[in-house]
């Protein structure tokens, strides 16, 4: 049987858990015990000279409770420190052998075991889930060669092209350093100090002023590899992929609004949303797709497959789907899953190999020598959520925490005394060896001309939004570039947008009272002192296409309403069918429905039945939910006389939310949105539920933000 094949998910069984061994637990009918084992007798007192005495130093359980508590705090991810984990299983749809040998990638029959974390990018730990922020897409594979990591992001690109800039983006972008103000944002003035002088970043500005970076939820986000990496098959050719990650759940997002009341009402919205979807039973699901570029394609394009700032676009190479990704099961303890989980793009199985993009490059030294310092020492690879299937049998040995205890005198290569092992592996028997790429050059600090093309890729991403889309970018733009202080960095950045599109650059430009202007000569920084500005000045690339639909989010809804939240509003005399056939159906759709109320306890129908309350007016708010249901009655007259119940609905009508009613229902609404014509678009007010699922599926209805707007 293969390794991999013992399903973790079917009939409790799971490999990992039978690989972790000893080290789970539960308490469980255990006696509490010391560090060492000893049974303890009395954890609620320490040991004192009498009973008002002072506390003796010989109590060595106390001791020893306190110093594991002063150091329960390892360092946090320098970046992506907020991060949410589930493990899941990865499943074949079909074998790739044409273009690589990786096993899991070539045998259906193969449920290969993943640990996936999701991340913001800027923010502590401790910080809020909706900032406007790129999101971390990394996935752990358990297979049978060796774990394989597609540490990737929810952008296809990212913001620099060389690995020696990451430090200097990530100091702009973290809260300044004399104050440390702002947390998780990017809205601020070294950000965008840097920005502003770093065009090869726009690309990536573009996608994190657009709706991708607020996501509404964790489920709903698209992930992608970024880099060009090889697909290696058994003859030893090599392709060229990038990778992609579809969610079945379509990709939607948040209103900016709405995502900044949330990091005040719950920061945990992501993270809960995931858990409570897994919990649930609403086990969510992505397919991965690659776009394949044969070896001899590789300067077929306008852009370089090296560049990390730039696309292949759908419309020139699609993507093709070969497998599907289920998270099915929480972690049991977020220290030792989620926060210990070490990835790395380095970590590789035969099959997959690197490409030269400097920013890849740069990475492989990155990630091994954080955990370093992260998780303190060489032996994190022990830890067992990084733990591989296979066992590690090699001749590294000790360092700090060291789990295993090798046996026998020979720790080196080559030796006699052990017969020789472990021993080395022939390709045909699993052993990796890196692609034979011909390099053939001088040593040179300098970057590729074929890499200074900053913005056709923008354009086309501006040209491919639908008009909320562009809309909520040109926002996006004018509110972070709002609160940067000073004006020379707002003036340099609507001179970039210029380079972009001319109706986003004057959209941004007249809310901020500025006049963009044209670039008199590119921004020098970025060039060798060697180079010639000409040739820089006359580089651009020409894309054979203008648009290219698959970048818009309003073309990914999702054709359900699995684990949609839905606020059911409801008070004392509602009636009796908001429960035996609204909450009913919605339910029977998998949607995630609250009831609603002013008090907690329960809620009287009509006919006297009493259902249970799941929130408050108090704890609840409509920013948690995707849609509004106001189910009619006598609770309509303690729903109108009740401010936070009006202040509900309206917001999730600025919040462009499906919102319904029944009966007597409308009266509320209208009392809530005095300044709304109904029927208004989205809004069901005839308690047609066939219409309200339809509009949850649709998400929101964004044109209702170019109407007069509602003061929630
Ligand atoms: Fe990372 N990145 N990164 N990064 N990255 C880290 O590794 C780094 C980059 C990404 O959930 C760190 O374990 C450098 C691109 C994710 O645990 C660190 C460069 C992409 C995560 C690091 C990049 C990513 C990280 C911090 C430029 C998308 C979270 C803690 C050369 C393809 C993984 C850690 C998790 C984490 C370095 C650029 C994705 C410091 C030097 C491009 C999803 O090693």
């Amino acid at each position: 049987m293969k390794i991999n094949e013992k399903e973790p998910y079917e009939n409790g069984a799971n490999p990992k858990k039978e690989h972790l061994g000893k080290y789970t637990t539960d308490n469980n009918g255990e006696f509490m015990t010391t560090d060492q084992g000893l049974k303890i007798n009395d954890d609620q007192n320490s040991l004192k000279a009498g009973d008002r005495g002072p506390t003796l130093l010989e109590d060595f359980i106390l001791r020893e409770k306190i110093t594991h508590f002063d150091h329960e705090r390892i360092p946090e991810r320098v970046v992506h420190a907020r991060g949410s984990g589930a493990h899941g299983v990865f499943e074949l749809y079909k074998p790739m052998g044409k273009y690589t040998k990786a096993k899991f990638l070539n045998d259906t029959s193969i449920k290969t075991p993943v640990f996936a974390r999701f991340s913001t990018v800027a923010g502590f730990r401790g910080s809020t889930d909706l900032p406007r922020d790129i999101r971390g897409f990394a996935v752990k594979f358990y297979t049978q060669e060796g774990n394989y990591d597609l540490v990737g992001n929810n952008t296809p690109v990212f913001f620099i092209q060389d690995a020696i800039k990451f430090p200097d983006l990530v100091h702009a972008v973290k809260p300044e350093p004399h104050n440390e103000i702002p947390q998780a944002a990017s809205a601020h003035d070294t950000f965008w100090d840097f920005i502003s002088l770093m065009p090869e970043a726009m690309h990536n500005i573009m996608w994190l002023m657009s709706d991708r970076a607020i996501p509404r939820s964790l489920r709903m986000m698209e992930g992608f590899g970024i880099h060009t990496f090889r697909f290696i098959n058994d003859e030893g050719q090599s392709h060229f992929v990038k990778f992609h990650w579809k969610p079945k759940q379509g990709v939607l997002s948040l209103a900016w609004d709405e995502a900044q009341r949330l990091s005040g009402k719950d920061t945990d919205f992501h993270r809960r949303d995931l858990w409570e979807a897994i919990d649930q039973g609403h086990f969510p699901e992505w397919e991965l797709g690659v776009q394949i570029v044969p070896e001899e394609d590789e300067h077929k394009y306008a852009f370089d497959l090296l560049d990390p700032t730039k696309i292949i676009p759908e419309e020139m190479v699609p993507v093709e789907i070969i497998g599907k990704m289920t998270l099915n099961r929480n972690p049991d303890n977020f220290f030792a899953e989620t926060e210990q989980v070490a990835f790395h793009p380095g970590h590789l199985v035969p099959g997959i190999d690197f490409t030269n993009d400097p920013l890849l490059q740069g990475r492989l030294f990155s990630y091994t020598d954080t955990q370093i310092t992260r998780l303190g020492g060489p032996n994190f690879h022990e830890i067992p959520i990084n733990k591989s299937i296979p066992e590690v049998t090699n001749n590294q040995r000790d360092g700090m925490h060291r789990m295993q205890i090798n046996k026998g005198k020979v720790s080196y290569n080559p030796n006699s005394m052990g017969g020789g092992c472990p021993f080395q592996a022939m390709i045909a028997e699993g052993g990796f060896h890196s692609y034979g790429e011909r390099i053939d050059s001088v040593k040179i600090r300098n970057r590729s001309k074929s890499f200074f093309d900053h913005f056709s890729q923008c354009t086309l991403f501006y040209n491919s939004m639908s008009d909320h889309e562009k809309r909520h970018i040109q926002n996006a733009f004018s509110f972070e570039l709002g609160k940067v202080k000073l004006v020379p960095i707002r003036q340099r950045m609507v001179n970039m947008l210029l380079e972009i599109d001319e109706s986003l650059a004057n959209a941004v430009a007249d809310n901020l009272g500025l006049v963009p202007k044209k670039l008199s000569q590119p921004i020098t920084d970025i060039i060798p002192a060697d180079a010639k500005l000409e040739d820089y000045a006359s580089f651009s690339n020409e894309l054979p296409i203008s648009d290219a639909p698959s970048l818009s989010m309003a073309t990914k809804l999702p054709t359900d309403i699995k684990a949609r939240r839905i606020a059911l509003l409801t008070a004392d005399g509602v009636n009796d069918e908001a429960f035996t056939k609204v909450k009913l159906q919605l339910c029977d759709r998998d949607a995630m429905v609250a009831v609603i109320a002013p008090k907690h306890g329960f809620v009287t129908t009509e006919s006297g039945d009493q259902y249970q309350v799941d929130e408050s007016l108090l704890t609840a708010a409509s920013v948690m939910f995707d849609a509004v249901y106001v189910a009619g009655g006598d609770s309509i007259k303690t729903l109108s006389a009740n401010a936070d119940a009006l202040h509900f609905v309206a917001e999730a009508f600025k919040h462009c939310k499906p919102i319904a009613a029944d009966r007597n229902g409308t009266e509320f609404l209208q009392k809530a949105l005095p300044e709304i014509k109904f029927p208004a678009d989205g809004v069901t007010a005839d308690g047609n539920l066939e219409q309200f699922v339809k509009n949850i599926q649709q998400h929101r209805f964004w044109e209702r933000e170019c109407g007069a707007g509602v003061p929630a």
